[in-house]
């Protein structure tokens, strides 16, 4: 393949950042989180397992600095360990969102994770970046730049035509 063309398919198979919450992680809903983005065909990349502070979070949030549940917010995603997770592939940025669904659960699609294991808009148990460029931002602050991993799934051949 041509090397202009590998690096073209190379900038399309971007990367998302998604977090399993404390809700998520209580509730025992990590392993079944994972795999429907493994069963999709997207590439883990970088997990770990931690309780992160409200400075991370605050961070985190940014955008939401002023918005009247803000502080709700910090409090609930620092009430517990969370999974944060970097996922690469096709589109993943968008199909990620897709597979989460609407913020609300209760606007969230039958077969979406947040329409099939969740109720309320505060407990809504999953993360996922909503641009290639948030995405970019989150990876940086919840990751070490050693910590996201460039490896060739085996099975990438049988995921991609080409
Ligand atoms: P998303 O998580 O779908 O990207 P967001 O970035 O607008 O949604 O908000 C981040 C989180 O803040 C969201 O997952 C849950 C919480 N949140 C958003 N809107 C809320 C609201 N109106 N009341 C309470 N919590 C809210
Ligand atoms: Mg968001």
């Amino acid at each position: 393949m041509a090397a202009y063309v590998a690096r073209a398919m190379a900038e399309a198979r971007e990367r998302t950042f998604i977090m399993v919450k404390p809700d998520g992680v209580q509730r025992g809903l990590v392993g079944k989180i994972i795999k429907r983005f493994e069963s999709k065909g997207f590439k883990l990349v970088a997990l770990k397992f931690t309780w992160p502070s409200e400075e991370l979070l605050k961070k985190h949030y940014a955008d939401l600095a002023t918005k009247p549940f803000f502080p709700g917010l910090v409090k609930y995603m620092s009430s517990g360990p969370v999974v944060p997770m970097v996922w690469e592939g096709l589109n993943v940025v968008k199909t990620g969102r897709v597979m989460l669904g609407a913020t609300n659960p209760a606007d969230s699609a039958p077969g979406t994770i947040r329409g099939d294991l969740c109720i309320q808009v505060g407990r809504n148990i999953i993360h996922g970046s909503d641009s290639v460029e948030s995405a970019k931002k989150e990876i940086g602050l919840w990751f070490t730049e050693k910590e996201v991993i460039n490896w060739k799934p085996a099975n990438e051949g049988w995921v991609y035509e080409d």
